[in-house]
């Protein structure tokens, strides 16, 4: 659990951790070379790569790109079975555990685990929530499963109580890529407060100050990636590690 032990201790000194998410589909080989010095650069504390659905990129061949240009852990997100890398040095060993589809809670696991083994990559498991934010996302069409509502935390917390007591290491509260509304901050706050392992939250962050408020309300691990879609965007990524960042710039 070396590379997940590390993060935490990162986010505990910084106050939060920052990911910066790559989708593959969303970048040619050149643009991906630079936006991982830039993520490198800028203060991001991991690079998460994966997509719910990965139409045109060579997964491989991306996370090569990645691994050769990036100073910071590589962690997949996976999408599906088919994301696995030598390149990588953990995964987000997810279970859907707001769904019921049996497959995503545990069943692409099995298959997955003697390759992970091979692999040499850290399994993080992870307790993957998604939550309505809006409209479908690819996420939530994708697993088949229904998302949490926003407006009863109870049921959140519940889930993320009994993803601790079953022992997985973190809980993920997802809106979904590109969201239209990010996961309420009192939500954040809700799950985070009622819990003893660490929360990642993505999905529909948009500006630094909406990633502080989630580091503030108790998110250890704030997730982006659509952001970067517009490569404008990709000098902020500063801005939002600082911000994530609440211990080191309050
Ligand atoms: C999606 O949580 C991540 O799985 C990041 O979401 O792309 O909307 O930033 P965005």
């Amino acid at each position: 659990m070396k590379i997940f032990e590390n993060l935490k201790s990162v986010a505990q000194k910084k106050g939060g951790a920052y990911f910066v998410l790559i989708d593959p589909d969303t970048r040619k080989s050149a643009e991906l070379k630079d936006f991982v010095q830039e993520i490198c650069a800028q203060g991001a504390d991991a690079i998460l790569v994966g997509g719910s659905l990965i139409i045109g990129a060579d997964f491989q061949n991306s996370l090569e790109i990645v691994k050769e240009n990036s100073t910071l852990p590589i962690i997949i997100f996976p999408g599906s079975l088919q994301q696995l890398s030598f390149d990588a040095d953990a995964i987000l060993y997810l279970s859907v555990i707001s769904g019921r589809n049996p497959n995503l809670l545990f069943g692409d696991h099995v298959i997955a685990a003697p390759t992970i083994k091979k692999m040499n990559i850290e399994p993080i498991s992870t307790g993957y929530m998604l939550f309505e934010s809006g409209q479908t996302t690819t996420a939530e069409f994708m697993s088949n499963t229904r998302p949490l509502p926003v407006n009863k935390p109870e049921i959140a917390m519940a889930h993320a109580l009994a993803a601790q007591y079953m022992g997985f290491s973190t809980v993920y509260l997802e809106a979904g890529s590109g969201a239209l509304r990010s996961i309420p901050n009192q939500v954040v706050k809700a799950v985070s407060s009622y819990i003893d392992i660490p929360v990642i939250v993505g999905g529909g962050i948009r500006t630094p100050e909406e990633a502080r408020l989630k580091s503030e309300a108790g998110a250890t691990f704030i997730v982006t990636g659509n952001i970067y879609d517009d490569s404008e965007n990709i000098k902020l990524i500063n801005e939002f590690a600082r911000a994530v960042h609440i211990k080191e710039n309050s």
